[in-house]
């Protein structure tokens, strides 16, 4: 008999969606103690959040969040909501004994992260940030190939995250689907949104990052914000790009933007080392490129790796016969894997919400960074 983990998820959009499949699919993949139990999904509209509940079967709805953090027959709480509530949501969670999984960025900047990390360390509850890209299968691929040595020392980290859904002066700020835009609700624009995914994976690839020198630019200064009605001043980054050095002694350049008309979601990343280097590209999830310098000469070469041979690449086993490709939707379902699993074997996986703070110490660097035009101390988490 599997002991139930019952879920409360908040927020029902992009995320919601996506978590709600990787609950209901886990159990039919992984081999888990625990068996993930749909039990509330909590947003403001009791109709549309019952619409959703019928639909992914969930037991119960909620209108209210601070209600379903306080019942007693819900174990984890699920943060899907826009940036500005992760921290109130998860601080009340963390007092409520729930266990915590919270999307991205932790925080809206290094203090209110700060605080989150405080309530799941008092709290002793286990916690997590959905950083998903690092387990596509490719990227955890590359994580195994750094950990062998086999890129040797390294010198250059690479990354960008470009898409080109904010061009329009037209778009308004604010209110559902466009809280992106709006200062208030997102805390940054790309820097918060895009380059904490690349971040985030940098930081589990090549280590803390030192010092960064930053600059941002707003391209459509005031847009009419859906909430007021009124054309307001722009408050967040459309672009943002950072120089870095890491604690190893690497380069890093990162870029994001949200003005690359043609891009929609290219995260790309480089990783040059002396003796290997690897490269992935979100649009073509499942294939890793690997340089090895030891190859013989003749045959050396960049290697394409399509990541799918489930004896030898990561979650690739437990899915299909070898061969056939895993997507965006598997790097989620791989997330709430190895947290029940880390519930299981008392070695929590990562990102927790420690990670989460590094992120946000980074980011805010950067915002800063930009401002003051100066390069710019990283703060470390303690
Ligand atoms: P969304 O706008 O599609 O959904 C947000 C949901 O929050 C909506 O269902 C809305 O009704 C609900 N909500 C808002 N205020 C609420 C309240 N007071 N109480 C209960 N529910 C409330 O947004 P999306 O794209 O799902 O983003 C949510 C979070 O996920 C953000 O933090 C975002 O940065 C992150 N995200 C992460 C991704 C990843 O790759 N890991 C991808 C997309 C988003
Ligand atoms: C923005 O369009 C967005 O949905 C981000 O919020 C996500 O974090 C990223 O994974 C995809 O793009």
């Amino acid at each position: 008999m599997k002991k139930p983990l019952r879920i409360g998820l908040i927020g029902y959009g992009f995320m919601g969606r996506a978590h709600s499949n990787a609950f209901a699919q886990v159990n039919h993949f992984f081999d888990l103690e625990h068996q993930c139990v749909l039990q509330a999904v909590c947003a403001r509209d009791g109709n549309k959040v019952k619409g959703f509940a019928d639909r992914w079967k969930y037991n119960s709805v909620e209108t209210d969040w601070r209600k379903m953090i306080a019942r007693d027959d819900i174990d984890l709480i699920d943060i899907a909501t826009p940036n500005n509530l992760h921290a109130e949501m998860a601080i009340a969670a963390a007092k409520a004994g729930k266990m915590i999984l919270c999307e991205k960025p932790l925080g809206l900047n290094g203090r209110e992260a700060e605080k989150m990390l405080a309530a799941v360390t008092k709290a002793k509850v286990p916690n997590m940030v959905w950083y998903n890209y690092r387990r596509c299968p490719a990227v955890t691929l590359a994580k195994q190939l750094i950990d062998e040595g086999r890129l040797g020392r390294i010198f250059h980290y690479r990354a960008k995250f470009l898409q080109d859904w904010t061009i329009n002066p037209e778009l308004p700020q604010g209110g559902a689907a466009l809280w992106r835009l709006d200062i208030k609700a997102a805390g940054s624009g790309v820097t918060g949104d895009l380059l904490a995914h690349c971040i985030d994976t940098a930081l589990w690839l090549n280590g803390g990052i030192k010092e960064v020198t930053a600059m941002t630019e707003t391209f459509i200064k005031e847009r009419k914000h859906n909430l007021t009605g009124k054309v307001e001043k722009v408050g967040i980054d459309d672009a943002s790009a950072f120089l870095a050095r890491f604690n190893n002694g690497s380069l890093a350049t990162f870029e994001s933007t949200r003005y690359a008309r043609g891009h929609k979601a290219l995260y790309t990343f480089e990783i040059n080392g002396e003796n290997a280097s690897i490269a992935w590209d979100l649009h073509d999830l499942h294939r890793l490129q690997y340089f090895d310098h030891s190859d013989k000469g003749a045959v050396r070469g960049w290697r394409n790796i399509h990541v799918s041979d489930n004896g030898d690449h990561p979650y690739v086993g437990n899915w299909w016969v070898p061969g056939l490709q895993l997507g965006y939707e598997h790097s989620f379902v791989h997330q709430v894997a190895d947290f029940v699993k880390g519930l299981e074997t008392g070695k929590p996986a990562g990102p927790t919400f420690r990670d989460g703070l590094a992120t946000d110490y980074v980011t805010d660097a950067v915002l800063s960074s930009a401002r003051s035009g100066r390069w710019t101390k990283v703060k470390q988490v303690k």
